[in-house]
């Protein structure tokens, strides 16, 4: 199977990046975690993303904040799928974050979650490459029923404390 990237543009959004890097790991996908700033370490971003298809990697996913260029720098180095996570590490609560990520010029393209949104982001990654895996596309739908039943526990548990 493919390998996912997660890299963040500071150990400073590990805490939000986690849940992305724990549901990967629930799936069982292969996954490497990085930090590389486009502003900060512009060289080493660079140079993993050139090689990154040839070592291995199916889909990049790259959580930033405040000037957040950090997907879209990835993105401008490869043609593997990019997904970018906005960070809310600002006192603008992650909107600069958003509008830096999402809009990406026409020609590179960045799949771009919610503010914070790295549930998603892991999920979106992998739903790529279940594209062609037949085994991961069944872990996915056994992930989404588990959600359902959850959700629908919590109506019944409200619906009995309400409407008696
Ligand atoms: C961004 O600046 C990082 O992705 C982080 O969200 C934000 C702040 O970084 P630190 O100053 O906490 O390292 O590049």
């Amino acid at each position: 199977m493919k390998k996912v990237a997660v890299i963040m543009g500071s150990d400073s959004d590990l805490p939000v990046v986690e849940k992305a890097i724990t549901t990967l790991k629930e799936l069982e996908i292969p996954t490497e975690v990085h930090v590389f700033s486009a502003h900060r370490t512009p060289a080493e971003a660079k140079a993993f993303t050139e090689n990154a298809a040839d070592n291995g990697f199916g889909v990049l996913i790259a959580a930033a904040g405040k000037a957040a260029h950090l997907a879209g720098a990835l993105a401008a180095n490869t043609v593997l799928p990019v997904i970018g996570i906005p960070v809310k590490s600002s006192t603008l609560d992650g909107l600069d974050a958003l509008l830096s990520t999402v809009q990406m010029p026409s020609g590179i393209p960045v799949a771009t979650v919610a503010i914070d949104g790295s549930a998603n982001a892991a999920l979106l990654a992998a739903e790529i490459l279940a594209v062609s895996d037949d085994a991961l596309r069944d872990k996915l739908r056994a992930l989404r029923q588990k959600g359902t039943e959850t959700v629908l526990a919590k109506n019944r548990a409200i619906e009995e404390k309400y409407n008696g």
